[in-house]
């Protein structure tokens, strides 16, 4: 189910109405450090000019923990977005970066058809799309992702995204 009123605050906040956005989602294997990542990805655009932004701490990442339970469970977005200036083709300009965290793929216990529509959302919704496992890309993972993909497909070509996924 969207939750349309976060989804609301954030497009909708003052500092990044008017700017052009960007949405990173990540997505991939269970329990292998897709929020771990997003959280770094926090931390270096916030502070990317200091050169110890590794060891510093920023509130509102995403929540990441070590052990074999699962953490994330749906698609999770940064409530606030982040502004970073970019230059493109000789001239700065600002961006709104969106970062979006999904549950984990490949989990025995969750119905293939809620993987295939975590996979398809987080996809079409994304600008890039991160894929994260730690098995390496075998033949298994390869058909798996494009079964999916066909699903996201689908999908997209009902809200006129047919393109996104070519
Ligand atoms: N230091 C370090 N730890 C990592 C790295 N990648 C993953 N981890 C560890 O992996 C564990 C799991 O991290 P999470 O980010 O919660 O993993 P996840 O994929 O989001 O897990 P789920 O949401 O449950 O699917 C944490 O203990 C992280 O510290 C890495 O590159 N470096
Ligand atoms: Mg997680």
């Amino acid at each position: 189910m969207l939750n349309e009123s976060a989804l609301r605050q954030v497009l909708g906040n003052e500092q990044v109405k008017n700017l052009p956005v960007v949405v990173i989602s990540i997505n991939g294997r269970k329990r292998t450090g897709k929020s771990f990542m997003l959280t770094q990805f926090v931390k270096y655009l916030y502070q990317k000019n200091d050169p110890e932004w590794v060891n510093r701490l920023v509130n509102g990442s995403f929540e990441w923990a070590g052990g074999q339970a699962r953490v994330t469970f749906g698609i999770n977005i940064r409530t606030e977005p982040i502004v970073v200036e970019i230059n493109e083709s000789g001239q700065n300009k600002k961006i709104a970066v969106v970062l979006l965290d999904c549950q984990g793929l490949f989990d025995p216990n969750t119905p293939k058809e809620q993987e295939c529509k975590l996979l398809a959302f987080s996809a079409l919704l994304s600008s890039v799309f991160i894929f994260n496992d730690n098995t390496g890309l075998s033949e298994d993972i390869m058909s798996y992702l494009n079964e999916y993909a066909e699903y996201a497909k689908l999908i997209g070509a009902n809200c006129s995204a047919s393109n996104k996924l070519d």
